[in-house]
């Protein structure tokens, strides 16, 4: 069973699947595969099978926290089940793997209703990397009537920019794409910048692609509103009781292949951008304070913090 779920876990450590929501979406509907598969005949051996997939879908990215909450949930709802049938325990995983699922739909939805009414148009609006939250919301702005250009980055190493700027022509956004170290070059021309997040934590910073912070502290520079797209299924609750949030670092060969072997590359996968930088959280609660994403995750998802 171990394979199955193998299979995905490489899928997200290799990037063929990116970005927090679709790395937490193909985690759930990889323990669904598993339990609808099994071969485990108790409850114990089914409970030892799900734990093993957890553990190898969580060391796929350290800095996935959207989808440790949602797996989390999912064992927790077999945990809590009195059911000794295997059957009916997968059954369990199914429909809360469903029901999670509902829920980032929802709060995906709420979240372009939302932040689209920050879009006007006339307005550039520079994103960074590829966020699947973003450009969907982008893409309601369009679908609003508003007229608005995008600039991306190219987002080094993995060039996720690229599928940014492939979305927005794809929907006809009049998209300009530039190098990472242009950013500071083009402010000027942005009205709003619009990144994604993996990570919250209780203090308010967010912990996103490499660069995001340096765009954050230029969008200061230049008195541009920096915004974060975020559902608050990402915030990490392990940072309230004292935890760092860990950030990923990734192989060298994904800097320079061919480097010369005594050079010492760093390749992180994601910074943090202080909340003092951020302008606001567009959530499915609407846009608030980054300071107030503790108060809003206990109101909203109480279970996220036990
Ligand atoms: C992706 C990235 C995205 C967030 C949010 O990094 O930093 O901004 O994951 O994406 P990577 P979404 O390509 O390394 O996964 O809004 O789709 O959850």
């Amino acid at each position: 069973m171990a394979e199955l779920v193998h299979g995905t876990a490489e899928k997200i450590r290799r990037l063929e699947v990116q970005g927090a929501r679709n790395v937490a979406i193909a985690a759930v509907k990889a323990l669904e595969i598993l339990a609808k598969e099994t071969k485990a005949k108790k409850r114990a051996e089914f409970m030892k099978e799900l734990s093993v997939a957890k553990e190898l879908l969580f060391a796929s990215r350290e800095t996935e926290p959207l989808m440790r909450n949602a797996v989390r949930w999912i064992l927790n709802q077999v945990e809590d089940s009195d059911e000794r049938n295997v059957s009916e325990l997968a059954r369990v995983v199914s429909l809360s793997s469903q029901k999670i699922q509902k829920i980032f739909e929802n709060a995906k939805e709420r979240i372009a209703e939302i932040g689209a009414k920050r879009i006007y148009s006339g307005a550039t609006i520079l994103t960074h990397c590829h966020s699947s939250t973003v450009t969907y919301m982008l893409n309601k702005a369009l679908k609003d009537g508003k007229k608005f250009r995008v600039i991306c980055t190219e987002t080094r190493p993995a060039f996720q920019g690229r599928l940014t700027a492939k979305e927005m022509l794809s929907l006809g956004i009049k998209t300009t794409f530039i190098v990472d170290s242009a950013a500071r070059s083009f402010m000027h021309e942005v009205d709003l910048v619009m990144v994604g997040a993996d990570a919250l934590t209780s203090e308010g910073s967010v912990i996103n692609k490499i660069g995001t912070g340096t765009i954050a502290l230029l969008a200061q520079e230049t008195r541009k509103p920096f915004y974060v797209v975020s559902e608050l299924l990402k915030f990490d609750p392990t940072t309230l009781y004292g935890e760092y949030e860990k950030i990923e670092e990734r192989g060298r060969d994904e800097v320079w292949k061919d480097a010369p072997t005594e050079l010492d590359i760093r390749n992180p996968a994601f910074d943090v951008t202080p909340p003092h930088l951020i302008h606001g959280i567009i959530c499915e609660e609407g846009i608030i304070s980054p300071n107030a994403v503790t108060e809003v995750v206990y109101r909203v998802y109480p279970w996220v913090l036990h």
